[in-house]
C-alpha cells in the first residue's frame, strides 16, 4: 500500500545492485544520486579523509524522507553511523576476497609470475601494504575512478600491468570473466564488511525496519558485527591498512585481524574465536524463544537485527573488541599512527 523509495548512487554499479534488490523486495522507485565520492574521482580515497564520502548525500535524502532506504556496500559505511540512522539489513555476503584483473597483454600471468617492476594499480592502503610485502618484485601506484574508469585505464593505456579490485564488485558489474586470480588470506586479507550489501534506514522507521529485516543473512551479520567492532576499536576509517578474515564453522565464529605499516614491513596479526550458537540456532526465526527476542532498539556497530538472538550478536561484537584490544596491547596503535601520518604526508 505504500511506495518505498530507495536511495542509491547513480553509477552502473549501484544501479545493478539496486535493481536486484528491488526485485527482491518487489518494490518500486529508485532515486539515483551523485555523491561526493563519485565527484572527486581523481583523488585517492585514502587522501580524501571524509569518512562518509559515499553516504552523506544519501543520508540527507533519507533524513528528509525523500527516500526510505539506501543501499550501500557495507565496507563504505563508517562503524559509527550518524544519529538517527541504522543498518536494517546486511545481505548475504558474496565472495569477500580481492581479485587481480590483468592487462590483456599479461593474460595467463599471476602476481607471482608478472615481470619485475610491473606496476599494479590500487589506491587501497590495505591492499598495497599486504601485497608489497608478499610480492616485493612488484610496484604499486594509485588508481582512482569508478570501476568502469579503472578498467578503461588498465586496458587502454600501458600504465598498469594489473589492478586489484574486490571480486564482489566485479561480479555485480558482470565482469567476472576479467578476474584472473582471487587473492586468498595468505596473499591479501579483505576489508571490514567487504562483499556484503547493507540497507540503511531511519532508525525510528519501525515499518521499514521490520520489512528489510527479513533480508538479514545471519552468518554475514555476525561476521560483519565482529569485523566492524574490531575496526571501531582500532579507530580505523575506510583508509587505514587494516584487514580481516572471518569464518563461521561448527557454531564458532573465527576472526583474524591485522594492521600493517604502509609498506607492509611491520604488521600484527592474530586470530580469536567465540561460540555463537550453543543452545539456540540463529536462523531468522519467528519462533525464537521469547526471552531471546530483543525488545529495545539495540544497535551493534550500527546494525539493528532484532530478529536474531542477542547473545550471538553480543558475542560477535565482543570478539571484535577483544581481538582489537589484543593487537593494541602489542603495539597496533603505533603502527596505525605512523601509517596515517605517512599517508597524510604523501
Ligand atoms: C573501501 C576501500 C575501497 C572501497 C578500501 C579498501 C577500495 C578503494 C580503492 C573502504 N571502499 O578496500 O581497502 O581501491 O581505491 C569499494 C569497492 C566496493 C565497495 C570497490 C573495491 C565493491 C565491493 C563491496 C571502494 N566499496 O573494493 O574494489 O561491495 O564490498
Amino acid at each position: 500500500s505504500r511506495v518505498i523509495r530507495i536511495g542509491t548512487r547513480k553509477s552502473q554499479y549501484s544501479n545493478s545492485t539496486t535493481i536486484s534488490l528491488c526485485i527482491y523486495l518487489c518494490l518500486s522507485v529508485s532515486v539515483g544520486m551523485t555523491t561526493t565520492g563519485d565527484k572527486i574521482l581523481d583523488t585517492a580515497l585514502s587522501k580524501i579523509g571524509e569518512k562518509s564520502l559515499f553516504t552523506k548525500e544519501l543520508e540527507t535524502a533519507l533524513e528528509r524522507n525523500e527516500v526510505d532506504l539506501v543501499v550501500h556496500s557495507l565496507k563504505d559505511l563508517p562503524t559509527t553511523l550518524p544519529p538517527g540512522f541504522t543498518i536494517g539489513a546486511v545481505l548475504k555476503r558474496e565472495n569477500p576476497h580481492d581479485a587481480v584483473v590483468l592487462h590483456p597483454k599479461n593474460m595467463g600471468k599471476s602476481l607471482d609470475t608478472l615481470p619485475d617492476k610491473s606496476v599494479i594499480g590500487t589506491s587501497s592502503l590495505r591492499r598495497a601494504a599486504q601485497l608489497k610485502k608478499r610480492f616485493p618484485h612488484l610496484e604499486f601506484k594509485d588508481i582512482r575512478g569508478n570501476l568502469n574508469t579503472r578498467l578503461k585505464k588498465l586496458d587502454e593505456k600501458d600504465d598498469f600491468a594489473a589492478i586489484i579490485l574486490a571480486a564482489a564488485g566485479l561480479r555485480r558489474m558482470g565482469w567476472d570473466s576479467r578476474v584472473s586470480q582471487i587473492l586468498g588470506p595468505e596473499d591479501c586479507m579483505y576489508a571490514v564488511g567487504q562483499g556484503a550489501l547493507a540497507i540503511e534506514v531511519r532508525a525510528r522507521d519501525e515499518d521499514i525496519l521490520e520489512m528489510v529485516s527479513v533480508l538479514h543473512d545471519p552468518d554475514t551479520v555476525l561476521r560483519c558485527i565482529a569485523e566492524r567492532a574490531f575496526l571501531r576499536r582500532l579507530e580505523g576509517g575506510c583508509s587505514v591498512p587494516v584487514a580481516v578474515h572471518t569464518e563461521v564453522k561448527d557454531s564458532q565464529l573465527y576472526l583474524t585481524g591485522a594492521v600493517y605499516s604502509l609498506d607492509g614491513s611491520d604488521s600484527l596479526k592474530e586470530t580469536m574465536q567465540t561460540i555463537i550458537s550453543s543452545n539456540y540456532t540463529y536462523q531468522l526465526i519467528k519462533g525464537l524463544p521469547s526471552q531471546e527476542r530483543v525488545d529495545e532498539r539495540v544497535q551493534r556497530v550500527g546494525v539493528t537485527a532484532n530478529n536474531m538472538p542477542g547473545p550471538a550478536q553480543d558475542a560477535s561484537e565482543k570478539l571484535g573488541l577483544d581481538l582489537a584490544n589484543l593487537l593494541l596491547s602489542k603495539g597496533a596503535k603505533e603502527i596505525l599512527t605512523v601509517a596515517r601520518q605517512l599517508n597524510d604526508a604523501r
